[in-house]
């Protein structure tokens, strides 16, 4: 009886470790930001109030859809628009219009920004 408990403790223990492990990993390192929906790269953007993204490094594989999901509440004034260089498109995002979506065909390291060219992210392809 009391072996058994032991041995549930030790379970219950490698399982919480695990899981702590796993959620430290995928938020450390330069994905983050990154989340795979089934063959979809989904991009969360947004703005601190100094101009710059939230999160300024983006990568993902070539060949990759890539879902740039715009958030319109803090992607405001010149931030609205969203402009990837190299792949020559571009979104002006609004509230219930926010999606730009494209193929991440072509490997290389590729500038997101926006009207003014502030924003400053990398969406690296490789
Ligand atoms: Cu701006």
């Amino acid at each position: 009886m009391n072996n058994n408990i032991g041995i549930a403790a030790v379970i219950i223990a490698v399982i919480v470790g695990i899981i702590g492990y796993t959620k430290f990993n995928s938020s450390a390192g330069g994905s983050q930001a990154v989340q795979q929906v089934g063959d979809v790269a989904v991009i969360k953007l947004s703005s601190l109030p100094n101009g710059n993204y939230t999160n300024q490094k983006f990568e993902v594989k070539q060949g990759t859809k890539v879902r740039i999901e715009g958030d319109p509440a803090t992607l405001v004034g010149s931030m609205s628009k969203v402009i990837v260089d190299g792949y020559e498109v571009s979104k002006d995002i609004a509230e219930g219009d926010n999606v730009l979506e494209f193929v991440a065909d072509k490997s290389g390291k590729f500038r997101i920004h926006c009207a003014n060219g502030m924003g400053n992210a990398f969406l690296t392809v490789k």
